[in-house]
């Protein structure tokens, strides 16, 4: 008997020798096992409860998390961590579009992740008959995602998990959204025909090997520079060809700048990192070496004022999506490939007579970061209470430094802005941040992504008001027992904690919260550890506590309410008009 066995034939066996049989659910767990998956971020419901409660059974790990988006966040992290998809599942209809801002910031950052929702009759969903959730899931996630397939047949499942995998991770990674009607899992079939129908996928991370005339042009343009730059982008912290970055990163020479979630791929100590020097590198380098960086607005379109005098710098580039090549600026040299293979041919092209760039420049360069290091020193090590970022975040620069296996999650406006610039990282992939598109909430998600996937101690630095995007999750941390240690830049508010209402009512002003909330005790609340601190020694003590104990901790920081600026770093982004600014005295040029 094979899968043209009628209902009526299987309903027989399946009372007779139901373990002759499998069914939707039961496939799906297997097409995932078999494709490596291990862990799925998750929020139950009708129709997908049981498929949680068999994916545990069968030897999966579910984490089940309060609000979908964090699920989703959840999975985009792993998917960036592990270099294989992170899978999320939801509900229908509210469940998914709750899913559906993880799974487009999945794609914008271009990382894996699959997006598993369950959904409403497709018979009565598309006749619009008002189902239960109905909604058309998949024409929804489409513009969102990289890819996106619906399954309707048991026999069907393997296929589809398979063609999701490959999506996610094959070429340039992305979000994957896949379509699981309810009636999908409890449809029946034969074990043995079932287990057939699974499939492997076969090299998912093929290596994409750019040619050598490719190449020879990257070596004669980075050979011409007088005063090369090398910018690493998240998708070289992706690529986890960490040794290979690193050798040629050493054996060119030259000054590089780490974009955020690159920190720690070479050391921020080492000597050839030019974060304190960014300025200077991006307006005076002739030559830009992008390593899985997009010139994007992270780096202003590789254009305007910091960017130095127009047209004299000249670009190459490694990224495995060619279209990304003259998407901002000319690539003098594109590398069409991975990340491994380019750095790899490079490496082998310039053989061991590289001549480095000269001392005039990397002196010039090394020489504005010490001092520019030097001036930042002491405000670092101020013992300010209320605190400020700097004698908040020196402490946890420390404290990094001496634990660098923790991985340090970071979200907020000043929060972040701050923190990414004074808190070094020492090892690969141990910043998680807002990413691309700055999204606000991805810290809890991220954090628990982050404890399960490496088993390392998480430091999550958030601001306020980006906790308060995600703080229901601490519930998860706890009940999952996590070693996540949470700090709240506690500054009363939205970039600053002293708004004024411009129109005088007794409404608060739209930036500012409850004055000096007690975030600690909404940690107590679920067990875990909650602390109030207000000056940066209580701040290293607390700290200390948490990463010696490894238990949920949360630690609620008083930060001074004029500590921080409009939109921290980014300020120059609000739009503003004279006349609102004629008719406003508060409203500040930027
Ligand atoms: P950042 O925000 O750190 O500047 P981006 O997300 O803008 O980084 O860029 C990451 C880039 O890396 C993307 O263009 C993506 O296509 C590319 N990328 C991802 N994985 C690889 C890989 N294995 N090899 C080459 N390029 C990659
Ligand atoms: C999903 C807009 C950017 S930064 C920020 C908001 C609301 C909060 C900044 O305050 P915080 O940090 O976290 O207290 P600090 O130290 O400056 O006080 N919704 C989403 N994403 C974004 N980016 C916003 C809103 C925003
Ligand atoms: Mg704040």
């Amino acid at each position: 008997m094979g899968i043209a066995e009628t209902q009526a034939d299987l309903m027989a066996r399946a009372e007779s020798a139901p373990e002759t049989l499998t069914d939707g659910f039961h496939l799906l767990i297997d097409a995932l096992k078999l494709n490596g998956v291990e862990t799925i971020y998750n929020v139950p419901g009708i129709p997908i409860t049981d498929l949680g409660r068999y994916a545990q059974a069968q030897g999966l790990r579910v984490i089940s998390f309060r609000h979908e988006q964090h699920a989703g966040y959840a999975a985009a992290a792993a998917g960036f961590l592990t270099k294989k998809p992170g899978v999320c599942m939801t509900v229908s209809a509210p469940g998914f579009l709750n899913g559906l801002t993880a799974l487009a910031h999945a794609t914008t950052n271009c990382w894996p992740m699959i997006l598993i929702s369950g959904s409403s009759e497709r018979e009565v969903v598309d006749l619009q008959r008002g189902d239960y959730e109905e909604m058309d899931q998949l024409a929804i996630a489409r513009p969102h995602a990289k890819a996106a397939y619906r399954i309707l047949h048991a026999e069907d499942i393997g296929l589809g998990v398979a063609r999701a995998v490959r999506a996610a991770l094959t070429g340039r990674p992305g979000g994957v959204y896949l379509d699981v009607p309810g009636a999908l899992l409890g449809q029946v079939m034969d074990a043995v025909e079932g287990q057939k129908s699974l499939i492997e996928v076969v090299d998912p991370n093929p290596k994409s090997v750019p040619a050598p005339e490719a190449i020879s042009r990257a070596v004669d343009v980075l050979k011409s520079a007088e005063k090369p730059l090398i910018i690493i982008g998240k998708g070289a912290a992706y690529a986890q060809c960490d040794d290979t970055v690193r050798e040629l990163v050493e054996t060119l020479g030259f000054p590089y700048l780490p974009m955020s979630m690159a920190k720690g791929l070479l050391p921020d100590t080492h000597p050839q990192c030019a974060s304190a020097a960014r300025s200077l590198v991006l307006k005076e380098s002739d030559c830009v070496f992008l390593i899985g960086a997009r010139l994007n607005w992270l780096l202003s379109h590789g254009e305007g004022k910091a960017w130095g005098e127009k047209g004299t710098k000249k670009f190459v580039q490694i990224d495995i999506e060619p279209t990304e090549m003259d998407s901002n600026q000319k690539i003098s040299a594109p590398l069409i490939g991975d990340i491994e293979s380019c750095a790899g041919a490079l490496l082998e092209a310039i053989g061991s007579d590289w001549q480095k760039p000269s001392e005039e420049w990397t002196g010039a360069v090394s020489a504005k970061v010490k001092a520019n290091v030097e001036r930042m020193a002491p405000k670092l090590r101020n013992n300010n209470s209320p605190m400020d970022y700097q004698g908040s975040l020196g402490v946890l620069k420390e404290l990094i430094a001496e634990n660098p296996d923790v991985v340090l999650v970071n979200e907020g406006a000043n929060a972040l802005d701050q923190a990414r610039s004074i808190i070094d990282i020492h090892k690969p992939r141990k910043r998680l941040d807002v990413g691309t598109w700055g999204i606000m909430g991805i810290g809890m998600g991220s954090a628990v992504a982050a404890a399960i996937e490496t088993g390392n101690q998480v430091l999550a630095v958030e601001g306020d008001s980006a906790f308060g995007f995600c703080g229901m999750e601490i519930e998860t941390v706890c009940r999952y027992n996590l070693p996540v240690c949470i700090v709240i830049m506690n500054n009363n508010g939205i970039y600053r904690g002293d708004g004024e209402n411009w129109g005088g009512g007794d409404d608060p002003s739209t930036t500012v919260f409850v004055k000096d909330a007690r975030y600690d005790l909404m940690m107590q609340a679920f067990g875990g550890v909650g602390v109030h601190v207000d000056n940066p020694d209580a701040l290293r003590a607390a700290v200390k506590d948490a990463f010696a104990s490894g238990k949920p901790t949360l630690i609620n920081a008083v930060i001074a309410e004029d500590a921080g600026r409009e939109s921290g770093n980014i300020g120059n982004l609000n739009p503003s008009s004279v006349v609102a600014q004629a008719r406003y005295p508060q409203a500040k040029k930027v």
